[in-house]
């Protein structure tokens, strides 16, 4: 009898765990490799499937080039030379959300864009439980998608992001979205229609397309759904989500049906209309009733780090927005806070850049903020494109940062922390850097 071929699986984070434990859970011959010499899981695959085996330190093409498929973590990119050269000899390179469609049984709402993505999948997560369905949320957002694969669940609502829609080319989703489009990753694609196209494949056999009608770039491009529906944070037309003003005020609307008043919403600001206004509609697709989704929206108070009031200090709101990890989340943290504020935003930013063009934040920065104070690896990079914008003063670490912005901020204004970077060179994560925020302002 000839051996099966292995699963070959590349990456041993997270991701790389979940695809292990699948496959071996299965009885599949597995071989799990890392380019480096201490991958988180390591330890973890040995003790509990000892007869995985295990290539460390470096991508061994050896055994790439005799796999079944190569499951490979959103980490790498598919241009690593070894997966570039096993996929040109015709093994199949897939990611765990592509192997994710091939055993969930139940219908799949898919969420990319650039930003927004975990606050829009967690909220419609909780409409569907809300909505008494039995509900798996994950995949970017932090569980990994194959640890979500149960017989019992009836939706799956998704996080997924360009790294991990690379590879995925038959996702088939019931509901597909991408909610937005801004430069981001821009250290790992070749260009930037390289990353917005890579997204693209999320409409891959969609029965529906949810699109952002404010924003071109995050319309179906190649395969296109069976049905669409838009939203947009303007007045609608037909059956159309968007925000209608009456008598002053304004409301969530579809078409013509005044839905929600605006005011009663807790997450705040116009970006997060939009992504509540993404959620109904995406909702709304899955089958989920209007009244009960309006209900748990209004209850929503957002995630931690989005655009997060901390405390008030001496006159001094402080937000902590360290998801705020592009140029475009900040451009939206300051859009959406600025008109409510009272004097001006001292706005912290700074870290790895990932080659960003930090000039797109000019318009909000002159419009809303006093003081930028930068810090971090790309520091000078942002201070040099916005100095002219307003006043800007170089930290020499995070905490000095934090005094700085403290120092400078006057009564009515607002300390910001929204990077508009990754927090890799002085953070573990973007969690990190938030609390270290919080920590700092508690302490004031
Ligand atoms: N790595 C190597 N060698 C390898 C494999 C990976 O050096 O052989 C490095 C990668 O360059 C990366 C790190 O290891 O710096 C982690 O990569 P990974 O693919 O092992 O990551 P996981 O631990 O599996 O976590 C991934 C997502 N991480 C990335 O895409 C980098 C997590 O999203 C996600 O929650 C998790 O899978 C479960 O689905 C995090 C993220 O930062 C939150 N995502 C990016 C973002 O949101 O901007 C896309
Ligand atoms: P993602 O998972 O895509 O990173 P999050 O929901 O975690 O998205 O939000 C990340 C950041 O994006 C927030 O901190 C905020 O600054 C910004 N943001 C939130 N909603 C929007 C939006 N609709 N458009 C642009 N930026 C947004």
């Amino acid at each position: 009898m000839v051996a099966a071929k292995p699963i070959v699986v590349v990456g041993l984070g997270k991701t790389g765990y979940s695809v292990v434990a699948f496959f071996a859970a299965r009885n599949m011959p597995v071989v799990a490799m890392d380019t480096r010499d201490e991958p988180p899981f390591a330890q973890t695959i040995l003790d509990n499937f000892p007869n995985v085996e295990m290539c460390l330190g470096k991508l061994d093409e050896i055994q790439l080039l005799k796999a079944e498929k190569v499951v490979v973590s959103p980490g790498l990119p598919l241009a690593t030379k070894e997966i570039k050269q096993a996929q040109d000899a015709g093994i199949e390179v897939v990611s765990d959300i592509q192997i994710f469609a091939d055993y969930a049984k139940a219908p799949i709402v898919a969420i990319t864009g650039s930003n927004a993505k975990s606050t829009v999948t967690t909220l419609v997560g909780l409409m569907a439980q809300d909505a008494g369905l039995h509900t798996a949320i994950g995949g970017n957002l932090g569980t990994p998608a194959l640890d979500l694969i149960d017989d019992s669940v009836q939706l799956y609502v998704m996080e997924l992001s360009s790294f991990q829609l690379e590879a995925t080319p038959n996702l088939n989703p019931l509901v597909a979205t991408v909610l937005n489009i801004s430069p981001d990753h821009l250290d790992r694609y070749d260009s930037y229609k390289d990353y917005y196209e890579s997204k693209q494949v999320i409409f891959n056999g969609a029965k529906w397309g949810v699109i952002n009608l404010d924003d071109t770039l995050s319309a179906p491009m190649f395969a296109q759904p069976e049905r669409m529906v838009g939203f947009t944070i303007n007045e609608p037309e037909n059956n159309q989500f968007g925000v209608c003003k009456q008598a002053e005020k304004l409301y969530l609307c579809k078409g013509k049906e005044l839905l929600l008043e605006s005011g009663l919403l807790k997450i705040k600001g116009s970006h997060n209309r939009s992504n509540a206004l993404a959620a109904l509609a995406l909702g709304e697709c899955a089958g989920l009733p209007m009244n009960s989704m309006l209900k748990t929206l209004s209850t929503f108070a957002g995630l931690e780090h989005r655009c997060q009031w901390v405390r008030k200090v001496n006159g001094v709101e402080f937000y902590n927005d360290s998801k705020g990890t592009n140029v475009g989340a900040t451009q939206a943290a300051l859009e959406g806070l600025g008109p409510d504020i009272k004097g001006h935003i001292v706005l912290m930013a700074g870290g790895v850049g990932k080659d960003a063009d930090f000039q797109c934040l000019s318009d909000q920065v002159k419009a809303y903020v006093s003081t930028l104070v930068v810090y971090g690896r790309d520091a000078q990079l942002i201070a040099d494109v916005l100095h002219q914008e307003c006043k800007v003063i170089q930290a020499s670490s995070f905490e000095d940062a934090f005094s700085k912005a403290c120092e400078s901020a006057k009564q009515d204004d607002a300390v910001l922390l929204s990077p508009a970077c990754a927090s890799f060179d002085m953070f573990n994560s973007f969690e990190h850097r938030g609390e270290t925020f919080v920590k700092l302002v508690e302490a004031s």
